[in-house]
């Protein structure tokens, strides 16, 4: 009877709940409107019938959020392209990110300067750090089960997590890690923000901004992690939750101090220069893949791997979107999560300038 729309119950995230807005954020130079972010509810859907406009192809295991796409709308959509989609194979809400120009980097420390633009395709992001219930499904048994009581923190991020585990779970969704340059985009947007909600810090006033440690205990309502949609007033100007601080995060790009330095602008390259090569870390198979090499903020080769935001553990200057960290892809924190992206081919018209250069 409902032949073209089924609904995925049971799913971490779901129906949606728009909250009060008031967030203070929105698209693209701040021109769209107030965004309300999705939040925690009983039960997911995916929209599996929803009309997509020519043009908009969404891998398969990726759909609409139920109810939250009607095109009439331009609250739902950039372009067609639904502002929040389904993952069906982890059950993730994801955030639609367009293509932008935006200046990464330029923060307080060394490894942040100078600031440079750096343009980023269209991509999706997972709305929320990926939870212990989320992980357990792939990966029932494992070191991170240490920090998971089923039914207890199933909403907590999974974290005592490698990378390598990360990259794996990213592959067996559907998705990839984020470059660095995809997370600082998904985390500040275009306007050079310091942090995903703004400029300001947390004070007695704003306390509720992000999960940071504060010295103050339970200042900010968590001494360890919280749920991985909590704080909805600090999300991104993209409806992410906890770019900042909760628990860092992988990144696929291996860390360079020294990166900055580079002229890179394209991240991830366009798909004329990528040619056939996948994403990630098998994105350069050797040193003499030099031009597309050169296309990408990451380097090629590295000792640690990228993590980005911040955690619990740290003070929120350390939470910036620009600040940079690194660990052995093999090193297990417990104040060290993922979430994971979707890469979109180019759009039509915008990245395509790119591919032609
Ligand atoms: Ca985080």
């Amino acid at each position: 009877m409902f032949e073209n729309r089924f609904r995925v119950a049971g799913a971490v995230l779901a129906g949606v709940l728009l909250l009060a807005a008031g967030m203070g954020c929105c698209m693209d130079g701040q021109s769209r409107a107030t965004i309300a972010p999705v939040a925690e509810a009983a039960a997911g859907a995916a929209d599996y019938g929803a009309p997509l406009p020519a043009g908009v192809n969404l891998p398969q295991g990726f759909y609409p959020l139920s109810g939250q796409y009607d095109l009439e709308n331009p609250d739902d959509h950039y372009d067609g392209w639904p502002r929040y989609i389904m993952s069906v194979s982890d059950e993730m809400v994801m955030a639609y990110v367009p293509a932008q120009t935006f200046m990464m980097g330029g923060g307080t420390d060394l490894d942040e300067v100078p600031a440079r633009e750096v343009r980023v395709s269209h991509f999706y992001v997972d709305i929320h750090e990926v939870t212990n219930r989320q992980f357990s499904r792939y990966s029932p048994t494992g070191p991170y089960t240490r920090y998971y009581l089923p039914g207890v923190n199933d909403h907590h991020p999974a974290r005592n997590v490698t990378w390598v585990e990360a990259h794996d779970y990213a592959a067996w969704a559907g998705k990839t890690l984020p470059t660095e340059a995809q997370w600082e985009a998904a985390a500040r947007g275009s306007d050079r923000r310091i942090y995903p909600w703004g400029n300001e810090e947390q004070s007695d006033v704003t306390r509720y901004l992000c999960n940071a440690s504060t010295g103050r205990e339970s200042f900010d309502g968590y001494q360890g992690p919280a749920p991985v949609m909590s704080y909805s007033a600090g999300i991104s100007p993209f409806g992410v939750f906890n770019m900042a601080g909760n628990v860092w995060e992988w990144c696929a790009d291996w860390y360079d101090p020294g990166r900055y330095a580079y002229p890179s602008e394209e991240d991830p390259p366009s798909a004329l220069e990528r040619g056939a090569l996948p994403f990630g870390d098998r994105n350069y198979p050797s040193p003499g893949h030099k031009d597309i090499r050169e296309a990408r903020v990451g380097p090629p080769i590295g000792v640690e791997r990228a993590i980005r935001g911040g955690s619990f553990m740290e003070p929120i200057q350390q939470c910036r979107v620009d600040a940079r960290a690194s660990l052995p892809p093999a090193a297990r924190r417990n104040n060290i999560g993922f979430r994971c992206v979707l890469m979109l081919p180019p759009e039509q018209g915008k990245d395509t300038a790119m591919a032609s250069r």
